[in-house]
C-alpha cells in the first residue's frame, strides 16, 4: 500500500447543531466549535468532520443545500468558517466538509430556474420525466421518489430522499462542472478534505423503469435501483474517476465515501490504491440485521459474536491494501454502546471501553462521533413530539400502518432513531448541560446530569481518559507499523464472547527485496506483534484452556505447550488494559492490549 499523509490520522465527527452554542440561540454553530478546539485536540484528532453547515432550510437537518457557498446564518458566517479552519490549522487539525451532492435543496437556484422554464438548461441539472415514465421506487425516506414539478403537471422530479432534496443529474455535464468548480474553491480555501455524502445514489438507470415491490405499497426500495446501476450500467465509477481525477487528487485531499453495499470486487475500484477515495465507512455491523421491510422488522441488538464476525469479514475484504474507515456510530445511526453492548452492559463504562478499544485499534482510520468519547447513550424519547428526524418520523408512521400499538412503535423507533446521536453534547451538569444557557433545539439526554464531559475530565478512570489512551497509543511511533500499517489477523474466535485479534507489523522495508530507502522507515518502530483480547461476556473468561500456539505462530517461534494465559502473564508487556491489573482471567468486559515478545 502507498502511503499517504492521512493514513495515521485520527478523525472526529461533528453535528455542528447539538455541538456547541455560542451566541445563546439553542442551536450549536461554528464559533461554538471553535471554542472547543482544545478539547478536540486533547483526543489526539487529527481530522475533523463536519456534517453541513451550508444554507439550508433544514428539511433534513441540513443535507439539503440551498447554496452551496454560503454558511447558514443559524451557523455563522464565511468569516467564521474561515476562521475555524485557520484555528484548527494553527492546532495542527484540519476540516473536512461534507459534501452533499446527490442532491441539493428544492429551494437552491438551480431548482427555482427549472421550476421556472423546465424546458431550458436547468431543466437538465435534474431527472424530469412524464408522469407516465416514472417508476415504483420508494424514496429512503417514505413515499414515492418522484413528485410534480411545481407548476407543471406534466413533469415529475425525481428524489430518493426527500421531496425537497431533489436528485442532481450527474449525466450532464454542465451539471459535473458546477460541482468540481464548487468543490475546488473549498479545497482551495484550506480545507483538508471531505466526506462524501449518499454518493451510490448518482448514478441512475435510465430509462427509469419498475422494480419487484419489497412492501405492501407496491413500492420498492430506492435502493434497488442503486445496485441495478451497479450491475448493469457501470455504476458510480465514471463519475467518480472525474471527480477525484478534477478535485481531490490535485489538492491531495482526504476523501472519505459513504458507500454501502461495495461488495469484495468492488471495493478496490473504491478505495484501493488508484481509487475513487482515500476511504470509505465500514457499514458491515450497522447495517447487520437491518431489513428493508422496515424498523419493525430489523434486529434491534447484535450479540458481540456476530458483531465481531462481521467486523472480522470487513477485515478481511480490507485486506492489507484498503483501509476502511472504522465507526460505531454517526449522526444517522443510535449510539454505539446502545446498539453493540448488550443491555446489562449498555450503561457500564467498562464495557463502553471495552468496545472503544476493539474498533479503535482495528486496521483503517478510526471516527469518535460527538460524545461517543463519554459513552453517550441512546435518548429514552418518551413521545414521537421529542423527535425531528423525518426518516425517523417516516419509519414511526409506517409501524403503526402495519398494525402496531403507538407505544410499541415508540419503544422500536427509540432503538434506530437518529436523533438518538444528535441529543445535545454534554459538556457539564449545568442546566441544559453546557450546551447552551436556553432550551436547545433538540432534547438533552437526562443522562447528562452523570455522563458529561466535565466530570469526565476529572476521573483518569472515565471513558474520555480511555480515548486519549487509546490515541496516545495509536500515535506512538513505536507501534505505528503495526497499528498504522500492519495486518490483522483474527484469533481464538470460536470462544463465544471473546474478540481477539492480532496486529502484526508489516515488514520494515529493509525486510522487502529491492525496496529503496529501507532506512527511512521503522527506526524506532518496535516490531513485535501487538494482541487485543476483549471479553464482552458479563463473567470473568479463563484464558488458561487457551492454547499459546497462535500466538507463538505470530511470534514464529517453536510451538510449545504453553498456555496464553501464562505466555501473557509472564512475558507479554501490556500497552493498555481498562482495569488496573490483569491476572490472567479476563474480568468481565475487561480489555487488555499486549505487546508480544
Ligand atoms: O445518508 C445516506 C443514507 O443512505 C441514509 O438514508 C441512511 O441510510 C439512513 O440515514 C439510515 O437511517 C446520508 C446522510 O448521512 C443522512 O444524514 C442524509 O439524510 C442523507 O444522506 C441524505 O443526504
Ligand atoms: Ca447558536
Amino acid at each position: 500500500m502507498k502511503k499517504q499523509w492521512w493514513n495515521n490520522k485520527i478523525f472526529y465527527q461533528i453535528y455542528p447543531k447539538s455541538f456547541c452554542d455560542s451566541n445563546q440561540d439553542g442551536i450549536g454553530d461554528l464559533r461554538g466549535i471553535i471554542s472547543k478546539l482544545d478539547y478536540i485536540r486533547s483526543l489526539g484528532v487529527d481530522l475533523i468532520w463536519l456534517s453541513p453547515v451550508y444554507q439550508s432550510p433544514f428539511q433534513d437537518q441540513g443535507y439539503d443545500i440551498s447554496d452551496y457557498y454560503a454558511i447558514d446564518p443559524c451557523f455563522g458566517t464565511m468569516e467564521d468558517m474561515d476562521e475555524l479552519i485557520a484555528e484548527a490549522k494553527k492546532r495542527d487539525m484540519g476540516i473536512l466538509m461534507d459534501l452533499v451532492v446527490n442532491h441539493c435543496s428544492d429551494e437552491h437556484l438551480w431548482f427555482q430556474k427549472c421550476i421556472q422554464d423546465p424546458e431550458g438548461p436547468y431543466g437538465d441539472y435534474f431527472y424530469l420525466s412524464p408522469p407516465h415514465k416514472t417508476n415504483n421506487l420508494r424514496s429512503y425516506f417514505g413515499g414515492s421518489v418522484w413528485s410534480p414539478l411545481p407548476g407543471h403537471p406534466e413533469y415529475q422530479y425525481l428524489h430518493m430522499f426527500d421531496q425537497k432534496q431533489p436528485d442532481l443529474n450527474w449525466e450532464n455535464k454542465v451539471l459535473r462542472e458546477e460541482i468540481f468548480k464548487m468543490v475546488n474553491w473549498w479545497l482551495d480555501k484550506g480545507l483538508a478534505g471531505f466526506r462524501i455524502d449518499a454518493i451510490m445514489n448518482i448514478k441512475k438507470v435510465l430509462p427509469f423503469h419498475d422494480y419487484t415491490p419489497d412492501r405492501g405499497d407496491g413500492m420498492a426500495s430506492a435502493s434497488v435501483m442503486i445496485s441495478d446501476a451497479e450491475l448493469t450500467q457501470g455504476g458510480v465509477h465514471a463519475f467518480l474517476r472525474e471527480l477525484n481525477e478534477r478535485c481531490f487528487k490535485p489538492h491531495n485531499a482526504v476523501s472519505i465515501g459513504e458507500v454501502f453495499d461495495a461488495d469484495g470486487d468492488k471495493l478496490r475500484m473504491f478505495i484501493g490504491e488508484n481509487g475513487h477515495f482515500s476511504s470509505m465507512f465500514d457499514f458491515a455491523e450497522t447495517c447487520f440485521g437491518k431489513d428493508r421491510a422496515g424498523w419493525h422488522k430489523s434486529l434491534m441488538q447484535i450479540q458481540p459474536d456476530d458483531y465481531k464476525q462481521t467486523v472480522f469479514q470487513a477485515q478481511a475484504l480490507a485486506g492489507t491494501d484498503c483501509l476502511f474507515s472504522n465507526v460505531i456510530e454517526n449522526h444517522d445511526e443510535p449510539r454505539g454502546v446502545s446498539h453493540y453492548l448488550q443491555e446489562d452492559a449498555s450503561h457500564d463504562p467498562q464495557a463502553k471501553k471495552l468496545l472503544a478499544c476493539m474498533y479503535y485499534l482495528l486496521r483503517g482510520l478510526p471516527f469518535i462521533y460527538q460524545g461517543q468519547e463519554l459513552g453517550m447513550e441512546n435518548m429514552d424519547f418518551t413521545s414521537i413530539d421529542q423527535i425531528n428526524d423525518i426518516n425517523t418520523l417516516d419509519e414511526y408512521q409506517n409501524i403503526l400502518k402495519e398494525g402496531y400499538a403507538p407505544e410499541e412503535a415508540l419503544r422500536i423507533v427509540n432503538a434506530f432513531s437518529r436523533d438518538n446521536a444528535r441529543t445535545p453534547m454534554q459538556w457539564n451538569s449545568d442546566t441544559f448541560a453546557g450546551f447552551s444557557s436556553v432550551t436547545p433545539w433538540l432534547p438533552l439526554n437526562p443522562n447528562y446530569t452523570s455522563i458529561n464531559a466535565a466530570d469526565q475530565e476529572k476521573d483518569s478512570a472515565s471513558v474520555l481518559h480511555f480515548y486519549r489512551r487509546l490515541a496516545a497509543l495509536r500515535k506512538d511511533s513505536r507501534y505505528m507499523d503495526t497499528l498504522v500499517y500492519g495486518s490483522l489477523l483474527p484469533v481464538y474466535e470460536e470462544v463465544p464472547g471473546l474478540m481477539a485479534y492480532l496486529r502484526m507489523p508489516e515488514p520494515a522495508a529493509s525486510e522487502i527485496q529491492g525496496a529503496e530507502n529501507a532506512e527511512t522507515m521503522g527506526t524506532k518502530s518496535e516490531r513485535r506483534p501487538i494482541l487485543v483480547l476483549g471479553n464482552f461476556n458479563g463473567t470473568p473468561l479463563a484464558l488458561n484452556q487457551l492454547p499459546a500456539s497462535p500466538l507463538r505462530s505470530a511470534l514464529s517461534a517453536a510451538q510449545t505447550d504453553f498456555s496464553a494465559e501464562r505466555y501473557l502473564q509472564t512475558q507479554a508487556d501490556v500497552l493498555l488494559n481498562n482495569y488496573t491489573d490483569f491476572d490472567g482471567t479476563l474480568k468481565p468486559y475487561q480489555a487488555v492490549v499486549f505487546q508480544l515478545k
